[in-house]
């Protein structure tokens, strides 16, 4: 039976150091409203979606720093930003939403939460785990940096793969199942949400893919230019920025392809402060991998695509049945080990 739903990326350009929240909210709020003219029932917004992506400044005051932040539990509250919230509310359209959380005891992590539209409340809250870069700045006053080490805690929620309901019509549910029935890929949506630098981590994937997920989703802030981090060999801006579409696109289809997910990327992209290059590439991709809809512009831009999450069953019954097919007595290095360990030297 088709489970369709339409669904989008919403894609955000440039942002400035000092672009009052409040302008960014209206921006978001105008790619929702384009959304429902699209009969849209799920909008992904980008990582740290509210402000510019300021963990690549140094900030020496607290004050200006939590400036960026979102304060206290429940972010559907937050002042600059309940609008975007009764706005998705009021329309029935579903969101995720990237933002810079400080909790009521003070720490700080890279989270993102997905709020239901039929529940009217955040149904999924994920922490980003994966944070890249470095907790000191380069000493090189050319580098751009990366800051998110000093400023977030890696994330303690885990993946935890979650299902969101009214998105698709007569999902199966508890009680209209009969006992031994086979439930997989009858229910609501199966759903993921990982941030940015998990993209490339295949670990994440799985451990969702364990859980039958059906469409991953997840916003990212990548430098087009970031020599001192990618660490690769000397290039120009043009090249590097290729380079990293390149390699952003190469994980969400390779690991939507090897997970046989739905996935949906959403990129904070364009020239914050007119010099700090983020890709954009914003795409829908699915489970066998091809690209079904992205970004063709460098600024604010709704991508759209109709899926059918039927057309996971395919991949995760056939070529990645992971019951019949996966060996976890060889994998045993993975949860064991963090860092490489070579061969002994012949
Ligand atoms: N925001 C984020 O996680 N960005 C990283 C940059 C890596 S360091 C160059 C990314 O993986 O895209």
């Amino acid at each position: 039976m088709a489970r369709t739903l339409i669904v989008a990326a919403a894609q955000v350009g440039a942002i400035n150091k000092d672009t009052p929240k409040q302008e960014v909210v209206q921006r978001l709020i105008k790619l929702l409203h384009e959304a429902a003219s699209k009969k849209v029932q799920l909008v992904v917004f980008p990582e740290i979606a509210l402000t510019t992506f300021f963990p690549r400044y140094l900030f020496t005051s607290q004050e200006e720093l939590d400036e960026f932040f979102e304060h206290g539990e429940d972010v559907t509250q937050s002042p600059d930003v309940k609008s975007l919230f009764d706005e998705a509310k009021s329309h029935g359209i579903d969101i995720t939403l990237g933002y810079a959380e400080r909790t009521p005891e003070g720490t700080g992590y890279n989270t993102c939460v997905h709020y239901s539209a039929s529940e009217g409340k955040v149904i999924s809250k994920y922490r980003k785990v994966h944070l890249p870069g470095t907790k000191e700045p380069f000493e090189d006053p050319e580098a751009i940096n990366q800051l998110e080490k000093r400023y977030f805690e890696p994330g303690n929620l885990g993946f935890q793969a979650y299902r969101a309901p009214g998105l698709v019509p007569d999902a199966a549910n508890k009680t209209s199942v009969k006992e031994g029935q086979s439930t997989a890929g009858k229910g609501d949506p199966i759903l993921g949400m990982m941030i940015c630098n998990d993209r490339r981590w295949p670990e994440a994937w799985r451990v969702y893919a364990l859980q039958g997920v059906e469409l991953i989703t997840y916003g990212f802030n990548t430098g087009g230019n970031m020599a001192h981090l990618w660490g690769s060999k000397p290039m120009s801006p043009e090249e590097a920025t290729r380079e990293a579409l390149f390699h952003s696109k190469l994980v969400q289809q390779a690991n939507s392809y090897m997970n046989a997910c739905f996935s949906i990327s959403s990129a904070r992209c364009g020239l914050d402060d007119g010099k700090y290059d983020l890709i954009a590439g914003s795409a829908i991709v699915s489970p066998e991998g091809h690209v079904m809809a992205e970004a063709k512009t460098t600024g604010d831009e709704l991508v759209v695509a109709e899926i059918d999450l039927e057309n996971c069953r395919q991949g995760k019954e056939k070529t990645f049945d992971f019951a019949r097919h996966r060996r976890i007595e060889t994998y045993g290095l993975i949860p064991r080990q963090t860092g490489i360990v070579e061969p002994e030297l012949l």
